[in-house]
């Protein structure tokens, strides 16, 4: 790169004298510049297209610089000149196209598609203000617009428009187009669709806006409060306007490719990310129709081109709408979903399998098992589960389209980007093939009794922890203790997942030290989640965490118990915080998390999991051994035989264990009563004693247990750096370019052409 003559022909000014802004721009020009020169045109027959409603890419310039192999020599051309790049890196916007794990999985997926030169492109939306930006404001949530998309310089605006019919009229649909760079590999693209005419200045108060005004509210956020009629509606349109413009994408690309419409499975595998995206087979089976195509020869030509990807047994989560209100969103696909439902009936009869129930709602999961030719779980236990329990009578059906395919990460964000001295250090004891073969991590097993390594491994963490409270300390003005441990639970925020049994157990500590009972280590509590702005006990846990951030705050306690609750947490600050985690907490209540895929990152950056037999935990549990894993809790098996009797009563545990009253009085006791929100109290505290549907109480004496012994063994050097080394070294399997060769040889069957394959 010639920085001085790029700089030039942009501005007519010197590298020294361009703003900040003039040379991010430039830079994020001549990235895509480089990424278009080296996208090739496709000329294979069948292509991926990877639909989701999220797609939590991140920041871009870095892992772009990375994957095109520059960013050392552009870092360092940007020295030589005085600039530095980091300062770049922070002040890009960070897009705001997803909200969880299902979106950062689409994100990981594209980068390891692209990586191993596999021709598959995402399908999505343009939110403009994503799903919102978290501020605190006397220890409450509030949700404001995110402004991530003030001219980025990364999308580019296509020419192709689609017309969306809705009930009340056609809207367009214009693609935009963002560049996905593979690892030193091929070019994909993430197409992005936008609503013509999308305006965004009816957006008033906070994240409000008028939600029966589709022609001009569609794009504006991710997941609108559907908690009323109009949300739902207009989340019917939302997610029809983007599998529309979808299906007549993949049509038109197929048939330039040489298609006949009733070959359609030959030339395109549709990856449907939960159900959000599961009307494209309806949307597809009415446009082959509309092209000529007789009905059955529609219905086989779509169903054969799609496979489904299951993310959750939460029933709330499973997406049903009823008839009523897709008639008022999109009457014409209707009488499609009936002739499904139709057939479903005819050849398999029974209720508990049809696509519309006896009320007339539409199951989209059984629409999308049904109408498809694979459905994966994320993780192995989430598939057992998917078989033997949620999905159970489907399964019977049809047991050979269900499989499982256990979530993976890329490592060239969570790793290379992210932990640059860690990925330093790894290249100097066992060479770069982890980069792209995950694998290749276990060579670091020889290592696991070497003391130089494991002091090694143990200074990279430690300058990852200074590093994270200065970030902390600029970004909160929160001051926190590098030394003490570093426990850490960073993900949506759900009640499944347990962050109220997390701030249990903050309170049940904060007793204890003003009894007098001192911790024998520091320890900092973080916390980073954002709440869906309907899900009032959410809202209600974060309360909670915003006051013992206070109250820990109190200079007698400091020293001993601090929280810290991350605000706006996103992909950027889970980057800071991942590589500075001494204990990772993933505690939510066995057989609800699909998978998690943090735990991945944690474990991959030499943390150590607390957590419960769920989801990937199970996996990892498995791969590093008792030694290198804190597990507590009841099982799968326990929890679901206690929802099936209905035997769990939250009440008697809060009567019959001490602990467990009174950490929980505590929530409604006079010292929060100062600081917090009375309504917000005393609403979580009847929901735990009175309900406690995700059980914390019974799980609650191990955790507190097991937590305590991690804490222990923190302080056993060096053994505590070797349980970090052997999560590292046996992460290898978490490596989504794992996951994304099992799609290929189990569901997509796509061709890799030899001079894409550069490492198996
Ligand atoms: C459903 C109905 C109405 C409104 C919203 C929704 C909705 C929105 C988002 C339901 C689910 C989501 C997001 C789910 C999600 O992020 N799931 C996570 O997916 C990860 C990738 O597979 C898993 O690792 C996590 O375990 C799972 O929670």
């Amino acid at each position: 790169m010639d920085l001085t003559q790029i700089m030039h022909t942009e501005y007519g000014k010197s590298v020294g004298e361009c703003t900040k802004d003039e040379l991010y721009r430039a830079l994020v020009k001549y990235t895509c510049t480089l990424a278009e020169e080296k996208r090739k045109p496709y000329c294979g027959k069948k292509k991926l297209y990877y639909l989701s409603a999220e797609f939590l890419i991140g920041k871009l310039l870095s892992c772009n610089l990375i994957n095109l192999g520059i960013y050392d020599s552009v870092k360092a051309e940007l020295a030589s000149h005085g600039r530095d790049l980091t300062e770049l890196e922070e002040y890009e916007n960070e897009p705001s196209l997803g909200n969880g794990g299902l979106g950062r999985l689409a994100a990981c997926f594209l980068d390891s598609i692209a990586s191993l030169g596999l021709p598959g492109d995402g399908i999505g939306l343009n939110y403009h203000f994503g799903l919102f930006r978290q501020v605190f404001r006397e220890n409450e949530q509030t949700a404001e617009p995110d402004r991530w998309l003030t001219d980025t310089g990364w999308l580019r605006k296509t020419d192709t428009v689609y017309p969306i019919r809705l009930r009340n009229g056609t809207v367009q649909a214009r693609m935009y187009d963002l560049a996905v760079i593979g690892y030193e590999n091929c070019v994909n693209t993430l197409h992005l669709f936008d609503l013509e005419g999308v305006d965004e200045d009816i957006v008033g108060e906070g994240i409000s806006f008028d939600k029966t005004d589709i022609a001009h509210n569609l794009t504006l956020f991710l997941y609108p409060d559907d908690s009323d009629e109009n949300g739902r509606i207009l989340r019917i349109c939302q997610q029809y306007f983007m599998v529309s413009a979808a299906a007549q994408l993949i049509l038109a690309e197929a048939e330039a490719r040489g298609c006949r419409l009733y070959d359609l499975p030959d030339y395109a595998v549709i990856q449907i990310n939960d159900t959000h995206p599961a009307m494209v087979i309806p949307e597809l089976i009415r446009l082959l129709t509309e092209r000529g195509l007789d009905t059955d020869d529609a219905i086989a030509a779509a169903c054969g081109a799609c496979a489904y990807t299951n993310h959750t047994i939460l029933a709330e989560a499973l997406e049903k709408w009823p008839i009523r209100y897709l008639k008022k969103a999109v009457p014409h696909l209707v009488p499609v979903m009936e002739i499904l439902d139709d057939k479903v009936r005819r050849k398999y009869g029974g209720e508990e399998t049809a696509i519309i129930d006896r009320e007339d709602v539409v199951h989209m999961a059984h629409m999308a098992v049904h109408c498809s030719v694979s459905t994966n779980g994320v993780a192995s236990l989430h598939t057992e589960i998917l078989k033997k329990e949620a999905l159970a009578p489907l399964y019977r059906l049809c047991p050979e389209k269900f499989n499982n395919k256990t979530n993976g990460i890329t490592f060239r964000r969570w790793l290379l980007h992210c932990n640059p001295a860690l990925t330093d250090f790894l290249t100097g004891h066992i060479g770069d093939g982890f980069r792209t073969d995950g694998e290749e991590l276990r060579k670091l097993m020889a290592y696991r009794d070497d003391t130089t390594t494991l002091d090694g491994l143990m200074r990279i963490k430690s300058d990852s922890k200074k590093a994270l409270a200065d970030w902390l300390y600029r970004k909160q003005g929160v001051k926190c203790d590098p030394d003490s441990v570093f426990d850490i639970q960073i993900k949506r925020l759900h009640e499944y997942k347990r962050q109220q049994m997390n701030a249990l157990y903050v309170i049940h500590k904060y007793l204890e030290i003003r009894e007098g009972r001192l911790p024998e280590r520091p320890v900092t509590v973080i916390f980073g989640a954002k709440a869906a702005p309907a899900y009032v006990i959410a809202q209600d846990i974060i309360h909670l965490i915003l006051c013992l951030q206070t109250l820990t705050g109190d200079p007698a306690v400091r020293p001993y118990l601090q929280t810290v609750m991350v605000e706006n947490y996103n992909v950027s600050a889970a980057e800071k915080l991942i590589p500075a985690c001494d204990i990772s907490e993933q505690i939510s209540l066995a057989s609800k998390e699909a998978s998690g895929t943090g735990n991945m990152k944690f474990m991959l950056n030499g943390a150590v999991t607390l957590g419960t037999e769920d989801g990937a935990n199970v996996e990892i549990h498995r791969l590093v051994g008792d030694e290198n894993i804190y597990i507590f809790g009841d099982t799968s098996t326990v929890v679901t035989a206690r929802y099936k009797a209905g035997s769990y009563s939250a009440k008697a545990y809060y009567e019959e264990v001490p602990m467990i009253r009174r950490a929980v009085d505590f929530i409604i006791g006079p010292e929060l009563a100062k600081i917090g929100n009375p309504v917000r109290l005393r609403r979580l505290y009847d929901e735990l004693t009175g309900k406690d549907w995700f059980m914390t109480f019974p799980d609650f004496a191990d955790y507190v247990k097991t937590r305590e012994k991690a804490y222990r063994d923190y302080g056993i050097r060096p053994e505590w750096a070797k349980k970090g080394l052997v999560n590292i070294a046996m992460s290898g399997y978490f490596s989504s370019d794992r996951t994304i060769l099992e799609y290929n040889r189990d569901i997509w069957h796509l061709d890799r052409s030899p001079e894409q394959i550069h490492s198996k």
